[in-house]
């Protein structure tokens, strides 16, 4: 079809304006902060790494937004410009290939993905560094079913680690300071857990015979559920922890009646911390006493 002179400058102006309106969305979406970009369903994040996984899911989300808009646009113009017509002839014109309209649904795509693939690397990287000397150092066991969490290099009066674990009838409260950087090493004794608090966008496999490790800075004072993310057994739903965040100064109090011998509940008290978990509730009924006392006196 030859299209007239008028015809092609319409066709152009409307390219033109279409383009526009793409570009003006790229300083719409730079003058986004963490705060009030769109989550997509994910939560607030409340650590300086969960920020940046935020950034990454929300800003490609957008994007893929942006390009299956204009798929869609353009699937459905074609069903419409192109539909059958009553009179008009059975087939269109058929065209066997459009050398351009190929090496530009080659090369965008290509680009679109090594966008993402930059950006992600740069996210994951920077999710995945690990300080040389972390401010806190707190080790994770994870069993069947329960967790038990500990604060490396501290010790009691007696020579005892620093630990919280759970039980049957008390869910584990990890107790951690603001703005401090932690480093979890992770280990389990028996099947494949997952480490996962929502409000931290992360999770790490705890796998038996490896040691795995992360590290985050939490950025918000809160109480923050945590769940086990692998499937592990039985009672794996009811698997979960509850992470505290409370400023530095309450944290060392809180450290130094734990090293007093007091337990956790009786720690957090101290501090005016409610003692027991406000996210989550223990199970009860017998489940992993057993497990909980064959682990407790590990380091
Ligand atoms: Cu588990």
């Amino acid at each position: 079809m030859v299209r007239s002179p008028s015809g092609v400058r319409r066709l152009t102006s409307r390219r033109l304006r279409s383009g526009a309106v793409l570009l003006s969305l790229v300083p719409m979406l730079a003058g986004c902060t963490v705060d009030n970009l769109p989550r997509f369903g994910f939560p607030r994040g409340v650590t300086s790494q969960a920020d940046r996984i935020l950034t990454l899911w929300s800003t490609s989300t957008i994007a893929a937004l942006i390009v299956g808009v204009f798929v869609w646009g353009l699937i459905f113009w074609a069903a419409v410009r192109y539909r059958k017509r009553a009179g008009g002839e059975d087939v269109p014109p058929q065209v066997s290939y459009n050398l351009p309209i190929e090496i530009l649904y080659t090369v965008v795509p290509f680009l679109i993905i090594a966008v993402l693939f930059f950006y992600t690397v740069i996210d994951e990287n920077y999710v995945n560094a690990e300080s040389k000397q972390p401010d806190l150092q707190v080790s994770v066991l994870a069993f069947k079913w329960n967790w038990q969490f500990g604060y490396v290099g501290q010790q009691d009066a007696n020579g005892k680690f620093v630990q919280t674990v759970g039980s049957t009838d008390e869910i584990p409260v990890l107790v951690l300071p603001v703005n401090k950087r932690v480093l979890f090493t992770e280990t389990s004794p028996d099947v494949v857990h997952s480490f996962f608090v929502p409000e931290f966008l992360f999770k790490r496999d705890v796998i038996p015979g490896r040691t795995n490790s992360f590290e985050v800075t939490i950025t918000k004072i809160g109480s923050y559920v945590g769940h086990c993310a692998e499937f592990c057994g039985t009672y794996h739903s009811a698997m979960n922890f509850e992470v505290r965040a409370v400023s530095p100064a309450d944290f060392a109090a809180f450290l130094t009646a734990k090293k007093t011998g007091l337990s956790t509940a009786d720690s957090l008290r101290s501090i005016g911390q409610p003692p027991y978990a406000v996210t989550t509730r223990p199970l009860g009924g017998g489940r992993g006493q057993l497990a909980a006392a064959s682990v407790r006196n590990n380091p």
